[in-house]
Formats: structure tokens, C-alpha cells, sequence
């Protein structure tokens, strides 16, 4: 793999995590540890960040449960927003929580344009003015073989995409996430990874009601580990595909560029739909570990479309299932 990728080794498991996180809770309430952020920072083992570390977001009003909805049991909030992956605030799970504040989340705006017929740019107040804020259950599955659920807010992306008029021949939909050369974040400066983060879908995939565009998680604002303002969640793919902190939106008649794609095309396919049968090169993807099951639990085993079959697997149909990684 390319230098730019975090290896495994740079990849702190969440037992480790979690159990750091238990002693510090447990210390601070037997009165071991001093309440100082020296003592904190001591016993984390790491200087502290100039960021703030994650709060509980703004809740947003006016949120309405829907019938998307898995009947699995929900990651707890901390796990959700603190074991990430978002290689523009760094390359380990828990970095992207402490550097929260490096991401500037306002003002926002997205800029939709290419094969439609009326290109534009929307802001993020009008978007969380103009759309619905639905409370949608999804599964999320990660190539790395974790796993959890996660009470979104946001609506489908194709309420968005029909506002700029797609022509016939928009083929596909390219995003990018955000990146300023003269203020590159944390991870921009230190990786080359071909800035910025784009992923991609074909039309039919973007369309699809399923595909949702996340303005928040838990009735909260999103939060900036988690791709705020605005981010993309395709929960039958792989979470790479889910991209974050979304600024442009491109209609295209050819398949985009990837970012995880063009670096590694036989690890990282454009369609990464999740897949069993499809081992990974350096993760099985049989099973998973379900973030914040107890360490006994044991990995559960992955379904094919992550358990969305019945909703896309339409999508597909003719296409090698064994090519789709
Ligand atoms: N812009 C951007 N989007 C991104 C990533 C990233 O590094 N940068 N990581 C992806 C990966 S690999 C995963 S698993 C999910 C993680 O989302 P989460 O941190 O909200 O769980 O975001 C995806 N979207
Ligand atoms: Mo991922």
C-alpha cells in the first residue's frame, strides 16, 4: 500500500481504548487521578491538542423517527464519536475527537454542478432549513471489519441532487470533501493521500432512498469527527464510500475518480458493496466486532449488502458480485 495509509499497527484497537477510557472514568471516581489536565494528559500518555476535545452537539428540532430503522442495539454515542476514521484530523481512531476544532464546520457551502442543468451552491442553513431532518437507524460497516449502528439525522441525497436538474447524461455523482491548500488540516499536512477525499456512486446508487446525506447523529448537530456539516452514509458499503464533510457534488457520464481506488484499486473497488464472500487482502470479511460489545461477545457474521439486500441488491443484478470490492 501506498506510504499515505495508516498501517495496522497505527490502528488503536478499541479494546485498548475502551479500556483506557474505564480506568480514567474509574480513576477520576475513587479521586486517584487529580483533576488537572496535567494528570490527564500524564495518563493518556500523549501531549494534550491545541482542540478542544468532543462535547455533545447542538440538538437539532424538529426530528422525526422513520420506518428506516435496523432492530439492533444502538453503539452508545461515545463509541460513535470517538472511534473514527478521518484521515484529515489524523490517522488513528481517537485523534479526529481531539482535533474536533481544526475542522472549520461554518460558513459551508456545497457547490453541485457538471451534467445538470441548473449548477449551484447551497449552504448548510438552507439545507438544514429546506430538507427533512429524519431519524434513520443504519448499520455501518467498516473494511476494517468493525461494525456498528448509528441513529442518524439527515434525508435522502436524492431530494438534493433533484434541486440542480441531473441531466441524461449524468452517469454518475463525484464528491469531494473539504480541502484548502492554504490551510490544510492536521492530516492533509502530514499525508499524501491526493487531496481532497473524493468517493463517488453511480446515479442509480446516489438516487437510491437509502443513500442518505447525515446533518446530524443522536438529534445532535453532527459532530466534526463525524463529517460535519455534512456527510454522505451508503450503509450497504463500506464506510470509505460514506464520505465526510462534503463540499462539492459533481454530475458526471463517467465513473470518478476514488480516492481509495486510484491508491489501491485491487484492496478498494468503486462499488464496495459489503461482501462476505469478498475477502479483503488484509481483513477477512466474514465477521465483524461490533464497536462496544463486550470483548467476550465474539465477531458476528457480516451479511451480504450489509444486511440491505432485500433494498439494493436490484441495483446489481447481471453485475459479477465477485468484482464489486
Ligand atoms: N473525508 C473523509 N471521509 C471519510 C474518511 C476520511 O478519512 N475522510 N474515512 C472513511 C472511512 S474509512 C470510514 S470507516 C468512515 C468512518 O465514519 P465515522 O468516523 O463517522 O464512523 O468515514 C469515511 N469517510
Ligand atoms: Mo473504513
Amino acid at each position: 500500500m501506498s506510504s499515505s495509509q495508516p498501517k495496522p499497527s497505527e490502528i488503536t484497537p478499541k479494546e485498548v481504548w475502551l479500556t483506557r477510557r474505564r480506568w480514567i472514568q474509574s480513576g477520576l471516581a475513587l479521586g486517584v487521578l487529580g483533576a488537572t489536565a496535567g494528570a490527564g494528559a500524564w495518563w493518556w500518555g500523549r501531549e494534550p491538542d491545541e482542540a478542544t476535545p468532543a462535547r455533545h452537539g447542538r440538538p437539532l428540532e424538529g426530528v422525526v423517527k422513520t420506518g428506516y430503522r435496523v432492530d439492533e442495539p444502538l453503539t452508545d454515542y461515545a463509541d460513535v464519536t470517538h472511534y473514527n476514521n478521518f484521515l484529515e484530523l489524523g490517522s488513528d481512531k481517537e485523534t479526529p475527537a481531539e482535533r474536533a476544532a481544526f475542522l472549520p464546520t461554518r460558513p459551508w457551502t456545497v457547490r453541485v454542478d457538471g451534467e445538470c442543468e441548473a449548477p449551484g451552491e447551497i449552504d448548510i442553513e438552507t439545507i438544514l432549513k429546506v430538507y427533512p431532518r429524519e431519524e434513520r437507524v443504519y448499520r455501518f460497516r467498516c473494511v476494517e471489519a468493525w461494525y456498528m449502528v448509528v441513529p442518524w439525522v439527515g434525508f435522502s441525497l436524492g431530494d438534493l441532487l433533484r434541486r440542480f436538474k441531473p441531466t441524461s447524461k449524468a452517469k454518475y455523482v463525484a464528491f469531494e470533501s473539504l480541502y484548502d491548500p492554504d490551510h490544510p488540516l492536521p492530516g492533509q499536512r502530514r499525508l499524501r493521500l491526493g487531496w481532497p477525499y473524493r468517493e463517488g456512486l453511480r446515479m442509480d446508487e446516489a438516487m437510491h432512498p437509502l443513500t442518505l446525506l447525515a446533518t446530524g447523529l443522536y438529534g445532535e448537530e453532527l459532530p466534526a469527527q463525524n463529517g460535519a456539516p455534512l456527510r454522505l452514509v451508503v450503509p450497504w458499503k463500506y464506510g470509505f464510500k460514506s464520505i465526510k464533510s462534503v463540499v462539492r457534488i459533481h454530475f458526471s457520464e463517467h465513473q470518478p475518480v476514488t480516492t481509495w481506488n486510484r491508491l489501491q484499486s485491487d484492496e478498494y473497488g468503486f462499488y464496495a458493496n459489503v461482501n462476505p464472500e469478498v475477502d479483503h487482502p488484509r481483513w477477512s470479511q466474514r465477521r465483524h466486532r461490533v464497536l462496544g460489545a463486550s470483548v467476550f461477545a465474539g465477531k458476528q457474521p457480516t451479511q451480504m449488502f450489509n444486511g440491505y439486500a432485500a433494498e439494493v441488491a436490484g441495483l446489481y443484478r447481471g453485475m459479477d458480485l465477485h468484482k464489486f470490492f
